[in-house]
């Protein structure tokens, strides 16, 4: 090929040469202006100013024309020559400015400062999970953790709770069709009431013990309901323990996480592994305490946040201990209600949604 271009350079007269030379320029301007990133850039260097591209071998052939067309032709190749390299680099600082203007909105200054780190923080259900763990830690109670994934019988049946028993209609539950070592029924646990079963099957009293852990329920939401949330399990089994001890700790607890200006409302209620039960509320921040369409407390003044009780001597019996020798008090706490009335946050739902712009604020 470098051969018969030399052989057709040869009889080239200068005019020629130099059209020829004005031509690939022209041509190789226009195609320049069309490669829109580096790998065509290269394809183009290596078309016009390679080893075998069109301009070189003109410069080759030179050294067979006669001397004066030599200079002439030389001259015009040469400068040709720089012309292109210079348009080269010149498309190659184009597109790459292009390309920063094309990922900043305004073009690159780099004396402007940097871009700020806003520095994470906890999730307020976190923040007050900890708080409670820390205000009942205080009090000497150690925290311990169980499955999620929890078997029929720690849930409802040790809990007293028998198949076909109405209380289970308190725990809408969602039911696991899987079996672990062939034991079944498996559901995800709907309270965290089954780790007092499985820990005073392995610990003697005395049990003073607080399980955080997430629990799932298959039931509408609203603005006090989720299908998931947390809750504080709170055991102590001892000589000795009675209600006047449930009472004052709960009270305790309520004084340190809300203040003393807060009102606390402790009532009767039922769960059939507690004799006698209770529940505790905290006064509605959302509404004075009378309005039927507050999401928080419809109207009632309270929000309930825990089921409490004294252990049923049958639990405390059934794990192997004396049930006249030993009492004990138990609650479970929802942590989402108890951050609801912390953060004054009226809609349980938020929390889970993912806003940052609600997240943000805490
Ligand atoms: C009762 C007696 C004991 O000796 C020990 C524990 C208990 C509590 C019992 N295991 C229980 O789960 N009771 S509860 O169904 O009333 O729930 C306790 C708390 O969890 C509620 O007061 C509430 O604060 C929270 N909770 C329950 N369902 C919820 C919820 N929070 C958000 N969404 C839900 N769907």
């Amino acid at each position: 090929m470098a051969g018969a271009t030399t052989h057709r350079l040869l009889r080239m007269s200068d005019r020629d040469a130099l059209a020829r030379v004005a031509a690939i320029v022209d041509e190789a301007r226009a195609s320049l202006a069309t490669a829109e990133d580096e790998a065509a850039l290269e394809a183009w260097r290596t078309r016009v100013l390679g080893r075998s591209g069109a301009l070189t071998r003109v410069l080759r052939g030179i050294g067979s024309l006669d001397a004066e067309d030599r200079r002439a032709v030389g001259q015009a190749a040469n400068a040709a020559k720089e012309t292109l390299e210079g348009a080269l680099e010149a498309r190659r600082m184009a597109l790459e400015h292009a390309a920063l203007e094309h990922h900043a909105t305004a073009p690159l200054d780099v004396t402007l400062p940097g871009r700020p780190r806003r520095p994470g923080h906890l999730h307020p259900v976190t923040r007050t999970l900890r708080d409670i763990l820390d205000i009942f830690g205080r009090m000497g109670f150690a925290a311990i953790e169980g499955p999620e994934v929890e078997l029929d019988d720690y849930n409802f049946g040790r809990l007293r709770i028998p198949e076909h028993h109405p209380a289970r209609d308190m725990w809408d539950t969602f039911w696991i069709d899987e079996e672990v070592d062939g034991r079944t029924p498996l559901l995800l646990r709907t309270h965290t009431s089954p780790m007092q079963i499985r820990y005073l099957d392995r610990h003697a009293p005395p049990v003073r013990i607080v399980v955080p852990g997430r629990c799932y329920r298959y039931e509408a939401t609203d603005a006090t309901h989720e299908w998931m949330m947390q809750q504080v399990e709170v055991l102590a089994v001892d000589e000795g323990v009675s209600l006047a001890d449930l009472k004052g700790t709960l009270q305790e607890f309520a004084r340190q996480m809300f203040g003393p200006e807060r009102r606390v409302l402790l009532r009767n209620s039922y769960f059939p592994f507690v004799e006698p039960g209770v529940e505790l509320a905290v006064d509605c921040f959302n509404c004075p305490g009378d309005d039927p369409r507050c999401p928080v407390c419809r109207g009632s003044g309270w929000l309930e946040i825990m089921g409490a009780g004294m252990v049923h001597p049958e639990i405390v019996s059934a794990s192997g201990y004396d049930a006249e020798r030993y009492t004990g008090f138990a609650a479970g706490m929802g942590v989402e209600r108890i951050a609801m009335l912390k953060y004054g946050v009226e809609d349980i739902r938020t929390f889970y949604a993912n806003d940052l712009r609600f997240l943000r604020q805490f």
